[in-house]
């Protein structure tokens, strides 16, 4: 029993010691390279539910995005990112890609056209 204990504590500490590795590693690396990280609010056109996970997944699957959250009465999608990793265009031209317009992007008619009907915004 003892022994069960002590060899459950070794392992939760190498876990520990693994995930507080990572974090260092993390810090060190931002440390470095401070990590720019950019708050920027975009005006995405959407209405629904569907539309609203389409446009965060769109920015979540950008490399270096951290936060995407979308408000479907303001139409602003409130982006965090690492300045370093992509740039509020290249975020803005993804999410335009999956049929939704944004302030600077128009998306492209046959992608808005293959929208479910309940997110036809225009
Ligand atoms: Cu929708």
């Amino acid at each position: 029993m003892k022994k069960s204990i002590i060899l459950f504590s070794v392992i939760y500490l190498i876990a520990a010691g693994a995930c507080t590795g990572k974090s260092n590693t993390r810090q060190q690396a931002s440390a470095g390279h401070p990590a720019e990280v950019s708050r920027v609010a975009l005006k995405v056109k959407g209405l629904c539910d569907m539309c609203k996970s389409r446009i965060e997944n769109a920015a979540k699957s950008v490399e270096g995005v951290t936060t995407a959250e979308w408000n479907r009465e303001t139409q602003v999608l409130d982006l965090h990112f690492d300045a370093s990793a992509t740039s509020i265009d290249a975020l803005s031209k993804a999410i335009a890609k999956t049929g939704h317009d944004t302030e600077k992007d128009m998306a492209p008619d046959e992608k808005y056209a293959a929208l479910p009907e309940c997110c036809l915004y225009r």
